[in-house]
Order: structure tokens, then C-alpha cells, then sequence
């Protein structure tokens, strides 16, 4: 799998995080939270980024008391091996965090229209095996997103958060012919899916919006507005890559996850 791996720079950290990280990471340094995404034509309405909050992430340093990226150990050691880090093979830790730790994090998401910032917010169906082990949220055309979204703000208490973190708008980014401009909503409330624990129906939705958004959909925000997606998404993929706002991750094949975890 070829990721665009995007980055999502810290603005302001929650307590918790602030205890953790004490004299860890210098003060002018930039830390970032990398979610690794198929969709880089929907970054326009990213409007959280989820974490699993039982996962351990880690803090490597990327540029020396500049530049740090958050993301699952198992990644960091792949980025080592893809010269994503200064040193081949080697990826410095600088601190050890739960996504527990870090929910409510104030984060600048490059292209989403929410500028003053997104949050980080918990998704227990993040799987530590995957991409980074962050996941940027676009609830309009991810169902996952979507339905994770919906539960979040009806339980915004028992999961510890402020209700409006999760209540951003949804920005219509595609238009489709059989779902309308809002895909995720669209298949989430025809397939009757109440809950992100539906797993089953969500695989399926999921893969029924990724071939009507890829195949027939077309772009009805940003700069490719009016083209089809399938033209769009290297566009904007080349712009996130050239304005340094992202980065391509690639995951080993499934034979080597299993072998390092
Ligand atoms: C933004 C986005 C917007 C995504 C969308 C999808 C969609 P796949 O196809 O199974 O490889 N993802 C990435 N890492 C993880 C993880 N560790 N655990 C759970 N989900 C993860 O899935 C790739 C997509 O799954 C990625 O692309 C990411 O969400 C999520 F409109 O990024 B995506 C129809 C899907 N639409």
C-alpha cells in the first residue's frame, strides 16, 4: 500500500501530553501527527484526526530539535527503512505516550477548511497493524468516520471529550451519482449502521464508497473542482508533497507485518 502520509502540526497540548513530554522536546520544536490516508483529494474536510486510546505511540525526531512526528513504533520502523528519518535504520524516541494521553490535542490539518485547528480524538477500531496507527477523520466520505463521529458526540461524556470537538461541520467535498455530496452519511443511514462497532457492515460500506467516489465521482471543492476524482487525487497528492505537507509512506507487504508485528 502506497500512503500519503500527512502532517498534522500540534498548536496545543492537553495536560496529560504537557506531563509526559517535559524537557523531551525543545521549545521552538514542531511536533506533528502523521496520519497515513488513500484519500488525499478529501483533505479538504478533515475535521478531526483519531487515535486508538490503548495504543502506545511514540515521539521520533525527524530534524534534529526541530522537527517530530507522532506515530505507532511499528511505523517509525518502517520510515527508518524509506529515508524518512536523517539516519537509515535508525529512529530516534524522544517519548512515549498512550492515545489516552493525547485526546483533545489542538492540531493544524493542511488543506481542511477548519483553519483554526482540528482535534485529536479517541476511535477504539484503530488498528495498531495499519498505516501509522493516526487516522485523519473525513466523516463525508469515510463511513468509519462518520459512524465514529456520530458516537462521539452522543457519548461525548463517557469518552472524556467536548461535545463541539466533535461537531465541526461536514464539508461536502464529491459529488456522486448514486450517493449525493455527503457518501458517508448517505450509506451509514441506508445500510442502517448505528454503531462504529459494526464492522462488518462498515467494511462494505466503506469499499462501496471507495468505488463510487473513485470511479464516479467528482470534485465539487479545492483547486480540482470540476474534475473527476480519479484526476484530482494525484493533483492534490503532488501539491500536499510539494508545499512539504506531507510525505509518501509505503506499508510492507502483509507477510512482513507479520513477522515484526
Ligand atoms: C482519510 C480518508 C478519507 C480515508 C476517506 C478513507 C476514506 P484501507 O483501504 O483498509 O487500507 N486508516 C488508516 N490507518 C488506519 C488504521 N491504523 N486503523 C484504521 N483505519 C485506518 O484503509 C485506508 C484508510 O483507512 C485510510 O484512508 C484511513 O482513512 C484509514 F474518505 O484517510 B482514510 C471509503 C474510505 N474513505
Amino acid at each position: 500500500q502506497e500512503y500519503t502520509a500527512m502532517k498534522l502540526r500540534v498548536m496545543e497540548w492537553p495536560e496529560e501530553a504537557k506531563k509526559k513530554m517535559d524537557g523531551k522536546i525543545p521549545e521552538d520544536g514542531n511536533v506533528h501527527f502523521v496520519p497515513a490516508t488513500l484519500r488525499p483529494e478529501t483533505m479538504y474536510g478533515q475535521n478531526s484526526c483519531f487515535v486508538g486510546p490503548s495504543l502506545t505511540y511514540g515521539i521520533y525526531e525527524v530534524v534534529k530539535g526541530k522537527e517530530y512526528y507522532f506515530i505507532s513504533d511499528r511505523a517509525a520502523r518502517n520510515m527508518a527503512f524509506q529515508s524518512i528519518f536523517p539516519t537509515w535504520g535508525v529512529f530516534p524516541k524522544v517519548a512515549e505516550l498512550q492515545g489516552s494521553d493525547v485526546i483533545g490535542t489542538l492540531v493544524h490539518a493542511p488543506l481542511s477548511v477548519h483553519t483554526k485547528g482540528i482535534r485529536i480524538l479517541p476511535m477504539e477500531s484503530v488498528k495498531a497493524t495499519k498505516g501509522t496507527g493516526v487516522v485523519t477523520s473525513v466523516p463525508s466520505d469515510s463511513p468509519d468516520d462518520y459512524a465514529t463521529m456520530l458516537d462521539l458526540t452522543k457519548k461525548a461524556e463517557y469518552y472524556k471529550i467536548k461535545r463541539e470537538w466533535a461537531e465541526l461541520d461536514i464539508l461536502p467535498i464529491i459529488e456522486t451519482p448514486s450517493y449525493g455530496n455527503l457518501t458517508a452519511k448517505h450509506l451509514v443511514e441506508k445500510m442502517k449502521i448505528n454503531s462504529p462497532k459494526d464492522a462488518k457492515q462498515l467494511a462494505e460500506a466503506k469499499d462501496l464508497a471507495y468505488k463510487e467516489g473513485y470511479y464516479k465521482g467528482t470534485m465539487i471543492h479545492g483547486d480540482f473542482k470540476g474534475k473527476s476524482v480519479e484526476e484530482a487525487k494525484p493533483l492534490v497528492k503532488q501539491q500536499l508533497l510539494d508545499a512539504g505537507d506531507a510525505f509518501n509512506y509505503a506499508e510492507p507487504d502483509g507477510l512482513v507485518i507479520s513477522r515484526s508485528g
